[in-house]
């Protein structure tokens, strides 16, 4: 996994569960057919997109997490790699794209809460903060959730960010990928590579 990574200094990262819609958003701020699918577990490698004239990419990380026919220590080494990956490259994350789905994250939190587990979206957000990698939290399929500002603040309070969200406007981003509504997080990464003096890399997040 960590072999194949592109000679680029720079990149931006999407990171999360499986089947939360990291290659779609990739597609999406990419412009270039990704595979994506309706079953976890269809990126199983990380594919980095270094189309870029410039001496950056971004990279799509297999989602981890449950996934049908997928065995426990498949799904773990998936984990390990992707954790490795980013405390490997943590240098050279601008940005980290944790993306939830909307719909369900919460729900699996808890469930891992309840259980005395340390659920891996928190886990995750917790590692890329310790790692000084400035994070953005993507909560798409936002299309599937009703109680919206509701759903939001329990993601916040989950994350261990004071709700209302609302405060985190720069950090937590709503989005539904898969029509192409993902001007909050265009936003976002734009907020992010401006304060790391990376206008150069505009063009490449805002369309
Ligand atoms: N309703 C809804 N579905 C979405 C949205 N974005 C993506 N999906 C669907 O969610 C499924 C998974 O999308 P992928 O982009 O393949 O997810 P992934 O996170 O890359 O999954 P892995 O590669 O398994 O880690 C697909 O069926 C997508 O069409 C969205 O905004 N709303
Ligand atoms: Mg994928």
């Amino acid at each position: 996994m960590i072999d194949e990574r592109p000679d680029r200094d720079a990149e931006i990262v999407l990171v999360g569960r499986s089947n939360v819609g990291k290659s779609t958003i990739m597609r999406e701020l990419t412009g270039h057919a990704v595979e994506t699918g309706r079953k976890p577990g269809v990126t199983r490698e990380p594919t980095h997109y270094d189309w870029a004239a410039s001496d950056f990419m971004i990279t799509d990380l297999p989602g981890f997490g449950f996934m049908a026919g997928v065995d426990e220590e498949r799904r773990e080494t998936i984990k390990t790699d992707v954790v490795r990956y980013l405390e490997t490259f943590a240098d050279h994350i601008l940005v980290a794209v944790l993306v939830l789905d909307g719909k369900s994250a919460v729900d699996i939190i808890d469930r891992h809460l309840d259980r005395g587990a340390l659920p891996h979206d928190v886990e995750l957000f917790s590692f890329l903060m310790e790692l000084d990698v400035p994070t953005v939290v993507a909560v798409n399929k936002m299309d599937k959730v009703d109680d919206r500002d509701e759903r939001l603040d329990e993601i916040a309070d989950r994350l261990g960010l004071h709700p209302p969200w609302r405060q985190w406007q720069e950090i937590i981003v709503p989005i539904t990928a898969k029509r192409g509504s993902i001007g909050s997080l265009r936003d976002a990464l734009r907020t992010q590579l401006s304060a790391q003096h990376r206008d150069d890399l505009l063009g490449y997040v805002v369309s």
